[in-house]
Order: C-alpha cells, then structure tokens, then sequence
C-alpha cells in the first residue's frame, strides 16, 4: 500500500506489550483512517456495556492515508475511545508532532488497552515500544510532563500527555500536546488516566511512501503557496478562531450566562481586536503555514493560547469581560488536562445553581477568584462540588435535582460547545445529531445558517447538515488533516482528492470519499444504539431545553426561541435522508448499502431494526 503505512501498533498496559499487525487494504479503502479507523476498531473489539476506566476499553490514536506528508496542516491525529462522559462514541482531533512521528515510526494508529500498575510513559521509536516507569511525572501539569520529557527525548519529539485532570479521571479531560493543543473533549484524557498512562512519545525517523512522490512533493509545495494567496490569509494570522468573538455577537450567537442570552455587554473586550492588543506570537500545529493559536499573556503572566471556542465558554457564558482573566483560567484549563468547552459550560451551569441558590457555594457570574478556585477543585475532585462537576453537566444537574437540567446544556451528555441556538435551528440539529454529543464539529452549520435565513425547517437545512456533517466530520476527519485551510482561508476541495491521488495511487472522488463518510458516520451511531440499546429513542437527538422554553431576553433577536414540534419534524425529515427509523436507528438496507451488514447483524441482538 502507498500512503498509508498498513500497520497498527496494538498496546497492552497490563502485560507490558506492544505487537504490531498489518491490516488489510480493504479496512484502508473502507475506512480511510482517523476516525473511520477508531469506529470501526472500537466497533469491532469493544464489548457492549463494557465500563470506560475498565482495562478493556481501548484508546485509539489514529491518522489518515495523508498525515504528516508535506502539504498543508497535515499535523493532526484523532484519539478516540469509549466515552466515559456519554457512554457512547467519543474522539477528538490534536495538532500535534505526535502525529507526525507516529506516521514515522510506521503506524498509522495505535491501540491501547489494559492498565499499568504503576504510572507510565509509553516511548514508541520506529519498531520498537518501551514501558517506562514514571512516579516523578504523576501529578505534574501537563505543560510540566512535556518540558522533561522534552528534556530527555529532545524538542522535536510527538509528545500527548495528560494533567491532573486526566490522572483523576475527571469526565472531560483531554490529552494535551504542545502546550496548549488539546484533543478528545468526552474524556479522552479520563481513560488515558485510567489505564494510569500519563504520556506516549513517539519518535519516528520513516519516510512516508507515497504512490507518486514527485508529483506528491510538487503538488503539497504548490498547496502552500497556494494558502498564502488567498485574501483571508493575512487576517486569519492576525486573529485567527477570535474573529468569530465579534461575529457571535453581532449575530445574538454567543453563549451568554450559561447559554440563557446571545449577546454579552463587554462581548468587544474578549473579541479578536482586544486580543490582539496582548497577543505575544502565533502558535499552531506542525506541517501548517495557517499557525492560528494566539499566544497572550494572562493576567498571571503565563502565555495562554486562545481560540474562539474557549474564549466564548470561560468569557461570556459565565459572565467574565477580561480577556487577561480567561486567558488565565485557558491556560490552567490546559495545565490541568480539561475540556475548555465542558469547563466553561460547567462554570455556567454552577453559577447559575447558586444564583437560584440551588447550592450552598458562592460563584458569581464572572467571578474569577472563584472559578479559579473551582477549577482546582474540579480536576482533583475535591470532595463536594469538585467531586460533583467533575462528571460533567448532566450528571451534576442530576445530582443537584430541583430542575436544574432545564439549563444543562448538553446534548447525550457531552456539553455544548460554544453557539447559542435560541435562534438557529439548523445548528440545533448539528448539535442534536453529532457523531459524539453536543460539538460543532461535525457540521459547523451555523454561518451559513445565519446567511442563508434562520427562522425556517427546512429540507435544505436538513441537507446542509448532512453534506457538512459528510466533509467535516467524515472526510477531513478520517484523512486526518486540518479543515481550517478549506473553512478560513477557502483552499479549494479539489486539492484533497488530488493529494489523495499522489499519496495512495488511487483514483478516489468525492462522491467515494462521501461514501466513506457516511459508512464512518453510520457505524459511530451503531455504536451509540449497541450501547443504550432498547433505551435509545429519538429523545437522545435532542438539543437542551432552554433553548424551546426560554426566549432571548436582550439583544436584537430578544423572543426568539426554537419551535419543538418543528425541530422534531426537522429531526424526523434528517432520519428519513439519512435512511434511518424513526428513533433514529439505520434500517437494515442502509447498512447494507454501505457495506455494513455485519454491523446490522449485531445491532439485531440488542434492538428491533426495521428493514
Ligand atoms: C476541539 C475543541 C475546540 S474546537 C476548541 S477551540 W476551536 C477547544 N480548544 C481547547 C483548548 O485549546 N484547550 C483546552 N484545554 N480545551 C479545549 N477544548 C476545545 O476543543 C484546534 C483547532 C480548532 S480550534 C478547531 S475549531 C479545528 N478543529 C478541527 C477538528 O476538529 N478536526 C480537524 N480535522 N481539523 C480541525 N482544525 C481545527 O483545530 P477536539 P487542536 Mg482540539 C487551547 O480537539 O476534542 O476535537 O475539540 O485540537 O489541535 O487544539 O486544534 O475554535
Ligand atoms: Fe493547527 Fe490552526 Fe494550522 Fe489548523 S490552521 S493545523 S488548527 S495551526
């Protein structure tokens, strides 16, 4: 095979091995890589009902067939497990030399099971795999476990490691790299921490096999050029994600006090123009000329990397309006190893139970000192609140009763991440429909909702979510390389299938490539209904309830709310597009026709599939 490397190192914590196998053409044309690759091993190895933190949950690391050749943003891996948040499919995506130097050692994923007895530094160097004991390194931030590791295995190693967060099995903790790029939002961390992990490094010294070399070097050089020649190139390095600040708000978008306002009063000294004013450098992934992390100085004096999304959860969606303090809580959000967005999110919902004096603690909207202090006590599950939040928000508005999960924002546990949906419901049903829970990745609808007319259901807004939720969540995500390229700065489509071409020898269009991505996106929603079983419905699809119960209060769009009985006629209109029943379960013909009927085998043995 050309492109991809054919082998996946398989990891045993417990026995202390690691054995790599080859697989076979058919899984690479099938599944592609990264996320297709994680569904389908975690699909086929994990038994139903099987306990997250268990030794025999799985922790994938996976690329795709154009990881780490030379073209653009090429830097990235999927880490993707069974989510201890939601109990159903979870992964995310980091830039990170990890990726890189996986692809160079030979693998194009890996596949971590059982549990260490003693913390643990995996070091994968080209064949070999060494199990290094690591006491000095356990409850050391994870900006601290990269600088030594670094120290050891040099600078230009691929380094994922987790924080405190991650080791206290905290059920949104990521895995970090780089200080300050942090991947797999539902937990991903969690279950690294609980197969006692705290950090794989890998060094690869491989070249990477291409099917045509030449015109694979020419066409990656030609593709970089090209991003510097398009007009939003010197814009996107000055701001970046933050831009998006001033867009939420002009458009009653931004998450505000807890998701209950779109618009936020000192939204201007968050947004990209304030930012830029205490902006330091630009950070960003390797194999990328786009480099769109802004590295401020937080009100501790610490550099603090920040995107739109993070700024949004711990700005304004808990009510604080200085940028130097989020970038402060950022920056130990990445320390400690937690899901900036479920963070702020959390914040929200806290604040909230004690405005309505739900809880006997004090946190005022915007109040720093306390969230900071909560934080702490959320990634070392302090006993009490800590303890509490660090299950997420449905499990905490569970935990406090008296209604509190009208404002939990979450959909299928995961939380939602940083758009306000009072007022689109389009992206509604991206949250409602995502591959993990409530994240936007998936189909980031919402700006071409808002220009294209949010007030109606429609057929084409059920359309849009799915040829998104085909490009974002399944091409891009199974590749593995950056979308931002395509998004931010509009490098065309095309150069993918070319790259693609060059890489793996293999003539494969989009409409292939959109195939792939419905085969990947049916298998992860098969993994959701083998685990809840009789007890899915089409409830789970759901977006909060807040955003049907409770208008707007301010800002330009003030009253506007969703409409139920629409977004469940929306709902039932995307299942029929997408060849599913009405709970929202694929039809035995839908699998079939994407090659899946062993999926609709197993599926029949824990709920009724309809043909
Ligand atoms: C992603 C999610 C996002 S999406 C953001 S900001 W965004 C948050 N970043 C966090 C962070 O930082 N620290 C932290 N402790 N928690 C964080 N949680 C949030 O995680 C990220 C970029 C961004 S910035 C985006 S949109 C794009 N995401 C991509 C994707 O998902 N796939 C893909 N093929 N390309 C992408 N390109 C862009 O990458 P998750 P990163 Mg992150 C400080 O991982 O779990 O997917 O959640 O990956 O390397 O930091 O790059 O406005
Ligand atoms: Fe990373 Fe940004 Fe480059 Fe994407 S555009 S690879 S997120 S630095």
């Amino acid at each position: 095979m050309f492109g991809w490397t054919g082998k996946i190192l398989h990891v045993n914590l417990s026995k202390g091995k690691a054995v790599a196998d080859t697989y076979e053409a058919s899984m690479a044309r099938n599944f592609l890589g990264g996320r297709g690759f994680a569904a389908k091993i975690l699909w086929t190895e994990l038994e139903r009902g099987i306990d997250p933190f268990s030794p025999g949950n799985k922790l994938v690391f996976a690329a795709g067939p154009l990881t780490a050749f030379s073209l653009p943003s090429s830097g990235k891996l999927v880490v993707a497990s069974k989510s201890p948040l939601t109990g159903g499919y979870g992964d995310g995506n980091i830039g990170t030399l990890a990726a890189v130097h996986m692809r160079k050692a030979g693998y194009d994923a890996v596949v971590v099971e059982g549990r260490a007895k003693k913390p643990t530094v995996l070091i994968v160097r080209d064949e070999t795999a060494e199990f290094l004991e690591s006491k000095d390194l356990w409850d050391l931030n994870s900006f601290e476990t990269e600088k030594k590791l670094k120290s050891v295995y040099g600078p230009n190693t691929g380094i994922l490691c987790i924080g405190q967060a991650g080791e206290n099995l905290v059920k949104y903790a990521t895995i970090v790299s780089q200080e300050g790029r942090s991947g797999g939002r539902p937990g991903m961390g969690a279950v690294m921490g609980s197969k006692v992990l705290k950090a794989v490094v890998f060094i690869g010294s491989h070249d990477l096999q291409a099917a045509y070399p030449k015109e694979m070097q020419e066409l990656g050089a030609e593709a970089y050029r090209e991003v510097l020649t398009k007009p939003n190139y010197a814009f996107w390095k000055r701001q970046g994600t933050l831009s998006t600040i001033e867009w939420s708000q002009e458009n009653s978008v931004l998450p505000t006090y807890n998701y209950s306002e779109g618009v936020f009063q000192k939204a201007e000294a968050i947004g990209g123009f304030a930012m830029e004013k205490i902006k330091v450098s630009n950070r960003g992934c390797p194999q990328c000329n786009m480099t769109c992390g802004n590295v401020v100085k937080d009100s501790d004096r610490k550099e603090s990397e920040l995107d739109y999304e993070n700024v949004a959860m711990l700005g304004s969606n808990i009510g604080l309006g200085s940028l130097k303090q989020v970038a402060a809580l950022n920056r130990v959000a990445d320390e400690y190893g937690l899901d900036a967005i479920s963070l702020g999110n959390i914040l929200g919902f806290a604040m909230e139970a004690s405005e309505e004096g739900l809880i006997d603690e004090k946190i005022p909207w915007g109040g720093f000192k306390a969230a900071k202090t909560l934080i702490k006590d959320i990634a070392y599950r302090q006993e009490g609140l800590g303890d509490l939040l660090a299950d997420g928000v449905y499990a905490a508005s569970v935990g406090i009763g008296q209604n509190s999960n009208q404002w939990a924002m979450h959909v299928k546990g995961l939380e939602v991440s940083a758009y306000d949906c009072h007022t689109t419901p389009a992206m509604a049903l991206a949250y409602g429909t995502s591959s993990i829970g409530a994240h936007h990745k998936d189909a980031w609808v919402i700006s071409w909702e808002v220009k294209t007319g949010r007030k109606g259901y429609s057929a084409e807004k059920v359309d849009k979510v799915i040829e998104l939720q085909r490009l974002r969540g399944g091409v891009f995500e199974c590749l593995t390389v950056c979308r931002l390229p395509w998004i931010e700065v509009g490098l065309e489509l095309e150069w993918y299938t070319k790259l693609m071409h060059a890489a793996t020898g293999l003539e494969i269009s989009w409409g292939d490539l959109n195939v792939v991505a419905d085969r990947v996106f049916n298998l992860t929603r098969a993994f959701w209904v083998r685990e809840f079983g009789k007890k899915w419905s089409a409830e789970m699809d759901s977006p909060p309830d807040r955003w049907f119960d409770e208008p707007l209060s301010e800002g330009p769009l003030k009253g506007t709310k969703l409409d139920r009985t629409k977004y469940d006629i929306m709902l039932q209109n995307y299942y029929r597009r997408r060849g599913w029943d009405g709970r929202g379960i694929p039809t035995k013909l839908t699998l079939s026709k994407l090659g899946l009927k062993d999926v609709a085998k197993e599926l029949k043995g824990h709920v009724k599939l309809v043909d």
